[in-house]
């Protein structure tokens, strides 16, 4: 879409750091040296898919756009019906998007129409083939009649006068060679239609070897960009086609193609099984559903802007350690499953989730991990436990990164209110941090204690404590006098937070620290690279258990 363009130092400056438009993109994909690709998608989900895959544009297809709708390629779906697909398409993407636009949908008039709107909708390009309306697919019939080259050429420049951002793309597509009329009818439109101010030549075959394309590619000459179309000869090998200088090939129905043959192979199993059981784990997960569609970022706005309403947040629960300290307690089960008045540890700590909203709990296990057999959780094996650490465990659960959540130590106990002041923070990733931590731990036993030192000391006057803190180090070797506060191994990761420990806990992986690494040395990575890290304080109202002494105390707190 055209970008409002604002005179002076202030509209210079948008220039200089305004992205490029989608156009431009497409733009520099029809010119570059390289050959570029665009891979045809039909609706918002397919060109997500499209765009997750790496391909740098996509070809809003004529044939797949209707065929998903149920009509032929005939120009059964009215032009607004595909322009409303292609909005879905161009919001849900990045990438440019190259539209089939068949004919145009009528003369010079109509087309000067599509091309304002697939500017205001932000597509790239638009692909207008010479023939006539309503059109016919290319792959039907014989001898197709062509349009009158003046009356094209016309069309084109109605197009390339409407079109309102200067880099969109108009891209003449020659059905002389698919209709039988010859090489040379197609160079004269070829020459014609660059005249008339086409951006690209897509010039178009159904024969199964690239030889007429070969050909017309010789003669043609790099006069202008020359886009192709390889349903039929797609044996082509990708050098013979860069080879010939051609500058984009399109892939043109294969999503589509694939689509339906996935389609009819599950409704036929399902219909023959009476059953879901067969092809369950062969689907794509309703996971990924949500995670295609951006269900996480919902969540987050929800938080931010509902105020009130709470996302579905899932908790990852970090158990995988024994517990030595507790000796014998912990000889046929980790620490989380210790009995605490009559229930173990974890069974209270889930309880507590659960009855916060956090229903879906992913308890990474490790040691003795049959004895973690609570029915409401979901469980992640960390078998390499005994030589690695809390990161690594974590990176067991990347997969539950995906979306905001909460981290948890798996032998703490807390308060709840403590949990739900961190589900309404703000921020994408917020500790909970007990200012009273230094001073509990003084005089106990030598252990490691997760010291957190914060932008500002706890207040205890209510109003002040409501203005963010911030994290500034986070180690267990900090001096307790030096230190705010102990991080009581909770924390709150928003959609964006949990990406940020997932890319860290890949990029550790990458240096080969991950297996020794703890949690902290993930935030302290974080902080490092300048990630803001916010603290809630709390007062007390929570403990860890990792010896007898604790566990006493766990039995009083409840
Ligand atoms: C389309 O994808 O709709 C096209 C390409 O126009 S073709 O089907 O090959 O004509
Ligand atoms: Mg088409």
């Amino acid at each position: 879409m055209t970008k409002a363009r604002i005179i002076g130092p202030v509209g210079e400056m948008q220039a200089r750091f305004a992205p490029p438009s989608k156009a431009a993109m497409l733009r520099a994909l029809l010119y570059s040296p390289e050959l570029s690709y665009l891979m045809e998608a039909h609706d918002g989900l397919s060109a997500k898919i499209v765009e997750e895959s790496g391909f740098k544009g996509i070809w809003a297809s004529g044939l797949s756009i209707s065929a998903a709708l149920g009509v032929r390629d005939s120009n059964e779906a009215s032009w607004t019906q595909v322009i409303e697909v292609l909005e879905f398409m161009s919001d849900a993407t990045t990438i440019p998007i190259l539209v089939d636009g068949d004919t145009g949908y009528g003369n010079f008039n109509n087309m000067r129409r599509l091309v304002k709107k697939l500017c205001q909708r932000g597509i790239a390009g638009v692909c207008i083939e010479d023939k006539l309306f309503p059109k016919t697919n290319s792959f039907l019939g014989e001898g197709q009649p062509l349009a009158d080259i003046g009356e094209f050429c016309g069309k084109i420049k109605a197009g390339k006068d409407s079109q309102t951002d200067e880099d969109f793309c108009l891209v003449a597509r020659i059905e002389a060679l698919v209709g039988g009329w010859g090489l040379d009818e197609a160079l004269k439109r070829a020459e014609a239609y660059r005249d008339a101010g086409a951006d690209a030549i897509l010039v178009h075959s159904k024969k199964s070897t690239a030889d007429e394309i070969l050909a017309f590619m010789r003669e043609w000459d790099a006069r202008c960009p020359v886009v192709i179309v390889p349903t039929m000869f797609y044996q082509t090998p990708a050098k013979v086609l860069r080879g010939a200088g051609v500058s984009t090939v399109i892939w043109a129905n294969h999503n589509l193609r694939a689509a339906i043959s996935a389609m009819q192979d599950v409704c036929r199993r399902i219909q023959g099984d009476q059953s879901l059981v067969g092809v369950e784990g062969e689907i794509a997960s309703l996971e990924e559903v949500f995670r295609l569609t951006g269900n996480s970022e919902l969540a987050d706005a929800e938080r931010r802007y509902a105020g009130t309403a709470r996302e579905t947040v899932r908790a990852i629960v970090i158990a995988a350690s024994r517990g030595e300290n507790l000796g014998a307690l912990t000889q046929d089960r980790p620490k989380c499953m210790i009995d605490v008045r009559g229930r173990p540890l974890l069974r209270r700590l889930v309880s507590t989730f659960k009855k916060s909203g956090v229903r879906d709990v992913a308890v990474v296990r490790g040691y003795k991990k049959e004895a973690i057999d609570l029915p409401s959780i979901r469980t992640v094996d960390n078998d390499d436990y005994a030589t690695t650490g809390e990161a690594a465990s974590l990176a067991c659960a990347a997969s539950y990164l995906e979306q905001g959540c909460v981290l948890s130590y798996g032998d703490i106990l807390f308060r709840r209110y403590i949990l739900d002041a961190l589900l309404s923070a703000r921020g994408d990733i917020v500790l909970a941090v007990d200012a009273l931590g230094a001073d509990r731990r003084r005089g106990r036993a030598e252990r490691a204690v997760d010291f957190a030192a914060c932008s500002r000391r706890f207040t205890g006057n209510y109003l002040l404590e409501k203005e963010p803190v911030q994290l500034t180090r986070i180690a267990d070797d900090i001096e307790p006098d030096a230190a705010d506060g102990e991080w009581i191994g909770l924390a709150r990761l928003s959609a964006r937070g949990a990406g940020l420990v997932r890319a860290e806990i890949e990029a550790m992986e990458t240096e080969g620290v991950l297996a020794e690494a703890s949690l902290l040395d993930i935030f302290a990575r974080l902080l490092a690279k300048g990630e803001r890290i916010d603290v809630i304080y709390i007062a007390g109202n929570w403990l860890d258990v990792d010896d007898v002494f604790d566990l006493a105390e766990a039995r009083n707190f409840l």
